[in-house]
């Protein structure tokens, strides 16, 4: 049996719409996001950091939402969601998926502690202008990606869970503009999806 330890607003949404997209059977932890819980010793035996997502699978712990989403579509996907390694869109699977850590998520970062998690006194305009500016420059090449694309690169896949989740929460911290249009419209897309829905309402 499948458990996903959850918060609500987080990157545990990822795998949630993932495994409500699959159908599959799953038992849900909700943990508040708040140290108490996070930093308990009971949830650092799940992760280190005291984290989420953690993923749980018989006596299989895993964590790193990519890792999860890679290994879900790998155990239980039934070959969907992801090109095969001969697919000439395998190379791009791999590109943007990667990306969504690799390149949207720090600046992101740095905007949610510098709007939400530092108290007033201790933020900084100047640091939170250059990462509006880096997240900016990070979505560019995404705007035009979905060009052509109604989904990430192509059909829904695991790009979708990753990179198209970062960018509803891009969009959650106002910081898709109204240029933006292709991500405004893919934004449209998600919400019209029931797995996606459910793991943004849990
Ligand atoms: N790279 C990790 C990031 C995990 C992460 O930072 N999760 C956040 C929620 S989105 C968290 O648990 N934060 C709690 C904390 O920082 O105490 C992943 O993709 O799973």
């Amino acid at each position: 049996m499948l458990k996903l330890h959850f918060c609500s607003s987080s990157r545990a949404e990822r795998v949630l719409w993932l495994l409500e997209e699959l159908n599959l059977k799953y038992d849900l932890n909700k943990i508040k996001f708040h140290p108490s819980e996070l930093k308990s010793d009971e949830h650092r035996n799940r992760h280190p950091l005291g984290r989420v997502p953690v993923l749980e699978d018989g006596n299989i712990s895993i964590f790193e939402s990519g890792a999860i989403i890679e290994y879900i579509i790998s155990r239980h996907s039934d070959g969907s969601l992801k090109p095969i390694v001969e697919d000439k869109k395998f190379p791009l699977y791999l590109q943007w998926f990667h990306y969504c850590e690799g390149m949207v998520m720090p600046p992101m970062n740095t905007i949610v502690v510098q709007t939400l998690i530092l108290s007033k006194e201790r933020r900084n305009e100047e640091i939170l202008r250059q990462a509006k500016n880096l997240l900016s420059k990070a979505l560019a090449p995404v705007n035009k990606l979905l060009e052509n694309n109604n989904y990430l690169i192509g059909d829904l896949s695991g790009v979708d869970f990753m990179l198209g989740h970062s960018l509803y929460m891009s969009n959650k911290l106002e910081c898709v503009n109204e240029e933006m249009k292709n991500i405004l419209r893919y934004l449209d897309l998600l919400s019209q999806n029931n797995a996606f829905q459910k793991a943004i309402s849990t």
